[in-house]
């Protein structure tokens, strides 16, 4: 299957992050993008760039004012002499106003995020949009009849909302693809994902559709992030009720227990009998992940695109999380080439 990659995630470097109450080295680092480019050039994948995609198409899942607070949060920081990475360090809770865009940029930044685990910088921007073009172009491929392609995206996307951004995420490159492939004339989607952490930003976006069909198996929320969506009782609402399923896994789940929840949410898109397939592949699963807690080995990342390929279906594969710097590149390339065999 075809790669599309852009060297420009390499201008978003985020510094710090605060991760479990410690202000820590980003996790989220350019090094994963460069580890899943080696693997997936030495697998023998073709390598493209991403096309060029007009704004109205990212505005098909995101917010109009939030696409406009991305593009141009930095410089509105640097206007105020600032520079180094920038985070949000104030949210509105519970009791407290969400009905009025602010003006200033700490108001904003926390009005349209929820952690401050997601610094920008400089080039975050060019990035971000150079990740989402990766994704769209992707789509673009399997719509004009490809079996399958993968985008190489950084920073990942799944945890960004309609107009939030959080964990490491800013547009949301699967809710994108996904996008691409209904107004490409795909009547049903279906987003599988397999990140550690549960999808909510997909959710989010396909929260009241029964078009698009949001499947996330993941740590329990109760002590893994995002921690306030991700739940098994959250299923949809209005016309999206019941399109929307949630797996919360615990602590140590291994390749036995992960694959036979990986089988039921096979059947439940074979039940939902869709027209094409979008994976949030993290594979933050791994057993040395340094901030996640399943179990999964090396040998297993085959078998998970075996698993995929059985549903015979088109296929976007968009990058997410995978923070064991030094293996994600080979896992990625084996449920690539997994999927690849098996399809
Ligand atoms: C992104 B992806 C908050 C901890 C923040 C964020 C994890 C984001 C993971 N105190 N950690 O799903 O791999
Ligand atoms: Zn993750």
């Amino acid at each position: 299957m075809k790669v599309i990659y852009s060297n420009k995630h390499q201008a978003h470097q985020g510094g710090m992050e605060l991760h479990r109450g410690e202000l820590v080295p980003c996790y989220e680092m350019p090094e994963r993008a460069q580890y899943m480019l080696d693997a997936v050039t030495a697998a023998g994948f073709e390598i493209l760039p991403p096309r060029h995609f007009a704004d109205d198409v990212l505005e098909r899942v995101h917010a109009a004012d939030y696409v406009h607070f991305l593009r141009t949060a930095y410089s509105q920081w640097q206007a105020d002499g600032k520079s180094g990475f920038m985070l949000p360090s104030a949210f509105p809770a519970r009791g407290q106003r969400q009905d009025k865009i602010p003006s200033g940029i700490h108001a904003k930044l926390g009005y349209y995020s929820y952690d401050a685990s997601t610094p920008m910088v400089e080039g975050t921007w060019q990035a971000v949009e150079a990740g989402a073009h990766s994704a769209l172009t992707a789509a673009a491929l399997v719509a004009e009849g490809e079996r399958s392609a993968y985008a190489l995206c950084r920073p990942p996307g799944h945890h960004a909302g309609h107009a939030t951004f959080g964990g490491y995420c800013f547009l949301n490159n699967a809710a994108l693809a996904a996008q691409y492939l209904r107004d490409q004339g795909k009547e049903k989607v279906v987003v599988l994902d397999v990140d550690y952490h549960h999808g909510n930003g997909t959710q989010d976006i396909f929260w009241q559709r029964d078009d698009v069909l949001t499947i996330s198996i993941h740590g329990d929320p109760a002590t893994e992030y995002p921690f306030f969506l991700g739940y098994a009782d959250e299923q949809g609402e209005g016309a999206g009720l019941g399109y929307c399923h949630n797996f919360p896994l615990p602590a140590g789940t291994d390749w036995p227990t992960y694959q036979q929840v990986l089988l039921k949410a096979l059947q439940l898109i074979k039940d939902f009998s869709p027209d094409a397939m979008v994976v949030s592949l993290g594979v933050d699963t791994f057993e040395d992940d340094p901030i996640s807690a399943f179990k999964l080995k090396a040998e297993h990342y085959p078998l998970l695109g075996q698993h995929i390929a059985s549903l015979d279906l088109p296929t976007v594969f968009i990058q997410e999380g995978g923070y064991a710097v030094a293996e994600v590149g080979l896992n990625v390339a084996s449920v690539l080439q997994g999927f690849e065999q098996a399809a």
